[in-house]
Parts: structure tokens; C-alpha cells; sequence
């Protein structure tokens, strides 16, 4: 008998989590209470959104994008005990930087956190005469050394794997514009030492249909979570309305080996737009997940969005389920 689909990775048993409701089917289901980061945590934020959570010493760490109510765009560290209240520093991270040319990028959003080897690294959105993916990494989320950008921009969406694939470093990305790009596929990039990046490849492009979810723009969510069928991704996808752009969540299971090659991926989305607080904000209509927690023993997943590009939710899964609904229901 086939084996269900597993997870591989560490046991989380303090994951933030809430089982899905009475009556609801949707294999993606959202926190009852949502937002559960406000926009206004703390005076001088306009919005607090797409950050990314990572349990740390039996708690949670994180890095958090906080517009300014002066609108700048800076990323933040901060803690929570529980995965569902959060402190975050009122200040932006201050990189400790041996180059003084790279150090003076002017914006940073849109972070990612991977822990690899033990370490805590970071991509985010950086405006280094264009935007590109910056990268950084720390031990204790107290003090942040940036290290070289990966790439050239123009660049976005920059999401570090966990672990070495054949023995190399990967790093998803999308090649982007110098506006909110109308275009946009996922390429994944090798490295032997996380600065120097090559060997580029495709991985997935937007649908061609004008009316899909997927058809304009496509970036990687989350760090890919290792199953026992392939690198599970979460991802947005941008569907252009008549009234601008539709950010909704989906999903691909990616080769193992070769995290280029797409086994699955989710026709439907997984969760799009239709809350109250997903609807209306500074971005009308946008869920764009950045983070997931896990618990590899029982399957659970709690995923981090931001909503209305305005605060942060959460929104929940189990693997079996997930892998389940994206293999019969797979448009390559
Ligand atoms: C993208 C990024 C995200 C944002 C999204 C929707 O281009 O700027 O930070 O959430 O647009 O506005």
C-alpha cells in the first residue's frame, strides 16, 4: 500500500493553529480572528504586511515589512510567543555591512526567512538602483549582517530553499520591471556559496488564459516545504481585472532533485481575495503569502499573507489534504 504524502521536517507542536471549521471544504481555511497583525501595532506604521515567521528557541521570530507612515518601506525584526501576537521593533533593521556601496540601498520589503544550517537567512525586495533581492542572514534576530544582493535587478519574489539540492545552494526568483511589472515568471538559480548565483532556470510561467487567476504574474510565497513527493511551493498569482490587479495564493509541487521541473500545480486557487480585510486596504483585493510554519508529525500548516497590502493574516492546511487536492486538480 502507497504511503500518504509526509512531510520531512522538524515536529512544531506550539504551531499557531485552528482546525477547520464546521461545514467549511476549502482545503485552505483562514484564522477565524484575522488580521493577526494589525496595521497600526505600533504608532509610526501606516501597514504592516507580506512578513515572514519562523519558530525560534520554542518561540517565534520574524521579519516583518512595516510601511512608514512617512511611506517608506523598511523591514522589521520581531518576536512573538505564540505565533499569533506579535512585538515588533519600531525601528528597521540596521544591517551591519562590510561594503559600504551595497549598504546604502533606500527601500526593503517582501522578506523571506529560511533556516539553513542553522542560520537565519533573509531576502527581501531591496532597491539597489532598481529593485532586486538583497540577502542577509542572522543567528539571534538581534544583529543583522547583510551579505552580497543576489542578483542584478531588476528582481523580486527572491525565496531561499531550506537545504542543498545536489549539493548546491537554490534560490527561486522572479525577473521583474522598475514598476508593479505586468509580467512575470519563477526561475530558480544555483549557487555553491550563497553569493555567488547561476545556472538559472525556468520553472513556471503565468497562465495564458486572460481570464485566470494565474495569467499576468506569478512569484514565489513561502520557503518550498519538503514532502516525501517533491518540494511543496506555495505562490501568488496575479490575475489583471478591469479594476487593476487580483493577487491569490496556489500551489506546486516541484521535483525534488530538480526543483525546476513541476510535478503539480493547482488550477483552482487556494485562497483568493474575499474577506472584508483581503479587500480593502491600501491595495484593494491582494492575499500574498510569505511564510509557513510546520509540523512534519501531524501534517499541520499555518501559513503567514498579507492582506489589502495593509496587515497580516493567517490561514491553515494539512499536507495530506494539500497534496491531494493539487494532484487531481494539476494544470501543468
Ligand atoms: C507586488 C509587491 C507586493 C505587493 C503586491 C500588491 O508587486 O509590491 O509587495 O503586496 O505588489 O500590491
Amino acid at each position: 500500500m502507497s504511503q500518504p504524502p509526509m512531510m520531512i521536517g522538524n515536529a512544531l507542536p506550539n504551531i499557531p493553529w485552528q482546525d477547520r471549521p464546521a461545514g467549511c471544504s476549502d482545503v485552505v481555511w483562514r484564522y477565524h480572528a484575522n488580521p493577526v497583525i494589525p496595521r497600526d501595532l505600533f504608532p509610526a506604521a501606516n501597514s504592516i504586511f507580506n512578513s515572514a515567521i519562523v519558530p525560534f528557541k520554542g518561540e517565534f521570530a520574524g521579519v516583518f515589512r512595516v510601511d512608514s507612515t512617512c511611506r517608506h518601506m523598511r523591514i522589521h525584526s520581531g518576536r512573538s510567543k505564540d505565533g499569533f501576537t506579535f512585538q515588533i521593533d519600531p525601528e528597521p533593521i540596521r544591517w551591519i555591512c562590510p561594503d559600504p556601496q551595497i549598504a546604502e540601498f533606500v527601500e526593503a520589503y517582501d522578506p523571506r526567512v529560511t533556516c539553513l544550517d542553522g542560520r537565519y537567512y533573509i531576502n527581501w525586495c531591496n532597491n539597489y538602483h532598481g529593485y532586486t533581492i538583497g540577502m542577509g542572514y542572522t543567528d539571534d534576530f538581534k544583529t543583522f549582517y547583510q551579505m552580497e544582493n543576489a542578483f542584478l535587478p531588476y528582481n523580486r519574489n527572491g525565496v531561499l530553499f531550506p537545504r542543498k539540492v545536489n549539493g548546491k545552494y537554490h534560490m527561486l526568483s522572479r525577473p521583474s520591471d522598475t514598476g508593479h511589472t505586468p509580467f512575470g515568471d519563477i526561475f530558480v538559480s544555483q549557487s555553491p556559496d550563497l553569493v555567488h548565483w547561476g545556472c538559472h532556470r525556468h520553472v513556471m510561467s503565468p497562465k495564458r488564459d486572460k481570464a485566470n487567476w494565474q495569467c499576468t504574474k506569478v512569484g514565489a510565497g513561502p520557503v518550498p516545504i519538503e514532502t516525501t513527493e517533491g518540494w511543496l511551493l506555495f505562490y501568488h498569482g496575479v490575475l489583471t481585472s478591469c479594476n487593476g490587479f487580483v493577487y491569490s495564493m496556489g500551489a506546486a509541487l516541484l521535483d525534488l532533485d530538480d526543483p525546476s521541473k513541476v510535478r503539480y500545480r493547482s488550477r483552482p486557487y487556494l485562497l483568493n481575495p474575499r474577506m472584508l480585510y483581503e479587500c480593502v486596504g491600501d491595495v484593494p483585493n491582494v492575499v500574498f503569502p510569505c511564510a509557513a510554519l510546520t509540523d512534519a508529525p501531524s501534517g499541520r500548516i499555518a501559513i503567514y499573507y498579507g492582506s489589502a497590502d495593509t496587515v497580516t493574516s493567517l490561514a491553515f492546511c494539512r499536507v495530506d489534504e494539500l497534496l491531494g487536492f493539487i494532484r487531481n486538480n494539476s494544470e501543468l
